[in-house]
């Protein structure tokens, strides 16, 4: 099924040292692209290029932060420079800070949405000129639950993730005509290291995400590879504008009684 190749693509996914981010990362070297990761603390991309070597994959990294304009544009510079082009851009860089409104500090609210949305215009708007040139390309902008639900003590996250669903489907009008595809993934309660502070064993959190999860389990990062590829891939070519929810059946329903 070449439809799913990604033989010979180039793919770039920002924040892909850990967690989501790599797991859509070796989803798509596993489909044939190369990979060139962001990030911005050392240590985690030396592990990380590590990492992707040890599987075989090509991979290259860069150290930038994505909310830097300046810096963001020398670096997708450079790296279309030494890769050539940009075929896939992952839009996964992100953060959270979990604090009630009431009392959250400005400036924090302010980083969450600078990150988990100004961040991904920025590198939307670099990325695109290429790809408008050559005619095609691919952005994934990774949303959330938060981008349809809100939840206490994730105003600025779910802020963030909204904004993020409706600047994929704006990007989506205006770049569409030019055979570039921008869509989302809004993962469910993923098992990662973002989640770990509210996902430990007798957490009322915790059980409530699986009471609350048709499936009944937390997602695990690989469960969100095939998507990353599909909507990498040319099997999504007439694919404009849509956030494909992974999230074991959470938006799909009200939930259900404790004991039933
Ligand atoms: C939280 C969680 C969520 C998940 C994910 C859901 O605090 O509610 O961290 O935000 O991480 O974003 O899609
Ligand atoms: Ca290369």
């Amino acid at each position: 099924m070449d439809l799913f190749s990604l033989k010979g693509k180039v793919a770039l996914v920002t924040g892909g040292t850990h967690g989501l981010g790599m797991a859509m990362a070796e989803g798509l070297a596993q489909a044939g692209a190369e990979l060139v990761i962001t990030g911005t603390t050392p240590e985690k991309m030396d592990n990380a290029l590590k990492h992707y070597h040890d599987k075989g994959f090509k991979a290259t990294g860069y150290l930038f932060d994505v909310t830097n304009e300046a810096e963001a544009e020398k670096f997708v510079g450079q790296i279309v420079a030494e890769q050539g082009k940009i075929d896939v851009l992952v839009n996964n860089a992100g953060i959270i800070k979990r604090e009630a409104a009431v009392s959250m500090q400005v400036s924090d609210f302010r980083r969450v949405i600078d990150v988990d949305l100004v961040g991904p215009f920025i590198m939307s708007q670099l990325v695109v000129k290429d790809m408008i040139q050559r005619k095609e390309g691919k952005i994934i902008n990774i949303c959330s639950m938060m981008s349809e639900l809100g939840r206490n003590s994730v105003s600025a996250y779910a802020a963030a993730k909204g904004g993020l669903k409706m600047l994929t489907r704006n990007l989506a009008t205006e770049w569409a005509p030019h055979n570039i595809q921008v869509n989302g993934i809004g993962p469910g309660y993923f098992a990662t290291s973002q989640t770990a502070p509210i996902r430990v064993d007798g957490n009322p959190f915790n059980d409530f995400i699986i009471q609350r999860t048709p499936a009944g389990r937390w997602g695990n990062p690989e469960d969100l590879a095939g998507t990353a590829v599909f909507l990498a891939s040319r099997a999504s070519d007439f694919v404009n504008g849509q956030v494909i929810y992974v999230d074991g059946g959470i938006l799909a329903t009200i939930g259900k009684p404790a004991n039933e």
